[in-house]
């Protein structure tokens, strides 16, 4: 698993795009975005490194850094609330929502994790602001860590790309001029 900037890098498998059909193609290209990232304080020991995994990805694809705001919130359950006041502001290109929901022995883990997922697509597709999920699932810590800086990359470093593709497409479709 690489760190890189291709846009492509976490997908598993490649696209192989037909000849001959218009292809409209986001790439992770920051310069001159806003972005927000709202992110759960709850097991912030992972989120922390998320975050910083988010924000170095961002700073390499050309976001300037006082170009990033940072929201902190309880816990996952809260990131959807989160990532829509921010995108309600329409000041930022992408919102980024990070954090890390560990099971437990009751199934609560279920509920926090399916309401973050559901919420933030929600808050996404309200308000038309890209806002991308860079919130763990997993089973134990050493999945978690795997995941934030570890054998398995930085999910919030891939959160922060999936953003600016995101919001790169967005930006090409109302510049489009349709025949
Ligand atoms: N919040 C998390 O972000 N991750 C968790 O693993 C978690 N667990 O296991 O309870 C968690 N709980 C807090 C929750 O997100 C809310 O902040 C809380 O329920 C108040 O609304």
């Amino acid at each position: 698993m690489t760190d890189g900037t291709n846009a492509a890098d976490h997908a598993i498998g490649r696209l192989r795009l037909p000849e001959g059909v218009g292809v409209i193609a986001g790439s992770p290209n920051g310069a001159r975005r806003a972005v927000g990232i709202v992110v759960a304080r709850f097991n912030g020991e992972i989120t922390s490194r998320l975050l910083d995994g988010a924000i170095a990805a961002l700073e390499s694809a050309g976001v300037e850094r006082d170009r990033i705001d940072v929201v902190p919130v309880p816990g996952a359950f809260e990131l959807p609330l989160g990532a829509m006041a921010l995108a309600r502001t329409r000041q930022y290109s992408c919102v980024i929502a990070i954090g890390c929901v560990i099971r437990g022995e009751t199934p609560h883990f279920d509920y926090i994790a399916a309401e973050a997922a559901s919420g933030l697509q929600l808050a996404a597709l309200e308000t038309g602001i890209p806002v991308s999920f860079g919130v763990l699932t997993c089973n134990n810590r050493e999945q978690a860590q795997a995941r934030a800086g570890g054998a398995h990359g930085n999910k919030g470093a891939e959160a922060a790309r999936s953003a600016l593709e995101m919001a790169d497409v967005f930006g090409l479709l109302r510049t489009r001029a349709v025949d």
